[in-house]
This record gives structure tokens, C-alpha cells and sequence, in this order.
């Protein structure tokens, strides 16, 4: 059974879509354990109350970002996982961080990559006058949000959108997106191949697979 950590910083309502998929069985994974960096994620509550073990590694008490990277490689590698699922996790992470799981971690970005890396996605979207906004799952390089995407999906924005409407719409796509990425890596279908995404051995198209949503 293919072992997953999930690394999370808030409400962890992607994490909520995997624990849900693992249940019923959709998912055939084991999610061994959930770390937040913030001691009051309410995503832990959620990790305790589906029986997987919430661990805490608060980022606060380190003097600097190598080491609390080198604390939480520490944590992670003592759960054996096969995967590392970033949602919605916060801290940047550290090259050397970054290099002890090559093609081994993934994270999902509320926006279309490479269109804005980084925060505040949705009201750069709304500010550049786009009419598409939407959520990118990708593997973890040094570069921030900036490996080779896997997969991603389209949300319209609609003339009546702020920032919190889209990111609720983005979020909804995003609890479907996830599982579908986490269950072709359970399936032994998609490798990180030098910086090269293969799914079922074909290179996917640079901005990783466009998923329909009601495909999803
Ligand atoms: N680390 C690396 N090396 N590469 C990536 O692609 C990463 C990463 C760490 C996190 C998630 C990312 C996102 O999906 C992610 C991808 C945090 C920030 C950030 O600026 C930016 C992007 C992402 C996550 N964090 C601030 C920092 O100083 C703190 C912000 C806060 O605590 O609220 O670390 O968007
Ligand atoms: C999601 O939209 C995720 O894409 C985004 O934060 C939200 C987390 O929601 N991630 C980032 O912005 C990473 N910097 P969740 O905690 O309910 O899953």
C-alpha cells in the first residue's frame, strides 16, 4: 500500500477530499500521517477525527528555515512514506530540503501555472482581467510552484467574482483534481523522469494535462 504523508498549514479541506477518498476506498492509499507547521490547522482535527495520526512541527520555534526543513525531513522520513502531498502547506521549503525527495512530492497551486507562482493568486487573476482561473497540481522543485506541472484544471471567471468567490470555486475543482493525481502516483502510473512527466510512460504536454471537469 502506497504510504502518503500530507503536509498542510490550515483548514486542510484538500486533505478532507483524500481522507474521504481513502475511505471509501476510492483511493487505495494509506495516509500514515498529517504535519502542520501551525499548532491550531484545523486540518488536524480533521487527520485525528479519521483516525490518522496529526503531528505538529511548529516552524516558530526554529531559528531558520534550514533548520526546521532539516526537523521536518527528519519527521517525514520517520513515517516511510512513498509520497508527499502538499496542501495547502505555507513555508517555503529549501533546496536541500527539496533534494532529499526527488519526484517524491506534489503540490496543488490555486492557479494556472505558470501564471502566478506564489500567493494571492485569485486577485492577481481578477486584477489582470483573465477569464480563466484554476488550480495546477505539479512535482516539488527548488523553484517555488515552478516543476513540471501534471495536471490542471480551467474555472471561468464570471464578471460578478472577487477573490473569495473564485478561490471557493478554484477550491471545489481542487478536491477533485487531487485525488485523480494522487490515485495515477498510487497506481504506479506517473514518474518524474529528468524534470520530465510521465504518465502511463508518455511525456505529458508542458502544462500537464488539462482535466475537464466533468471528466473529474
Ligand atoms: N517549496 C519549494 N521549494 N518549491 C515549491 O514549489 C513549493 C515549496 C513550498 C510550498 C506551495 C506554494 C503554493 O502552492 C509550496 C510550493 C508558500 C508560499 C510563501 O510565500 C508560496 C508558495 C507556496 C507556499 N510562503 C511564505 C514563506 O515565507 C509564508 C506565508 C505564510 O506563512 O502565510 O514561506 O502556493
Ligand atoms: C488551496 O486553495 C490550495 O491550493 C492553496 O491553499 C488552499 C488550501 O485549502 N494552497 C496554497 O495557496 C499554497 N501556498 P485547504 O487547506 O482547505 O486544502
Amino acid at each position: 500500500m502506497t504510504r502518503i504523508v500530507v503536509l498542510i498549514s490550515g483548514g486542510g479541506s484538500n486533505l478532507q477530499s483524500l481522507l474521504d477518498q481513502c475511505q471509501t476506498g476510492s483511493l487505495d492509499a494509506d495516509i500514515v500521517a498529517v504535519i502542520s507547521n501551525r499548532p491550531d490547522a484545523f486540518g488536524l482535527s480533521r487527520a485525528r477525527q479519521a483516525g490518522v495520526k496529526a503531528l505538529t512541527l511548529d516552524h516558530t520555534g526554529y531559528a531558520n528555515r534550514a533548520a526546521f526543513d532539516a526537523a521536518l525531513a527528519e519527521l517525514i522520513e520517520a513515517q516511510q512514506p512513498d509520497l508527499i502531498v502538499l496542501a495547502g502547506f505555507m513555508r517555503i521549503l529549501t533546496d536541500d530540503f527539496v533534494r532529499r525527495f526527488p519526484g517524491k512530492m506534489i503540490n496543488i497551486h490555486p492557479s494556472l501555472l505558470p501564471r502566478y507562482p506564489g500567493l494571492n493568486t485569485h486577485q492577481r487573476a481578477l486584477d489582470a482581467g483573465d477569464s480563466q482561473a484554476g488550480a495546477t497540481v505539479h512535482f516539488v522543485t527548488a523553484e517555488l510552484d515552478g516543476g513540471p506541472p501534471i495536471a490542471q484544471v480551467e474555472v471561468p471567471i464570471s464578471d460578478q467574482d472577487d477573490a473569495e468567490s473564485l478561490a471557493r470555486k478554484v477550491l471545489a475543482q481542487e478536491h477533485r483534481l487531487y485525488p485523480t493525481v494522487v490515485d495515477w502516483f498510487v497506481k504506479g502510473r506517473l514518474r518524474l523522469d529528468a524534470n520530465q512527466v510521465l504518465l502511463d510512460d508518455q511525456p505529458l504536454p508542458k502544462g500537464g494535462r488539462l482535466l475537464d471537469t466533468a471528466s473529474l
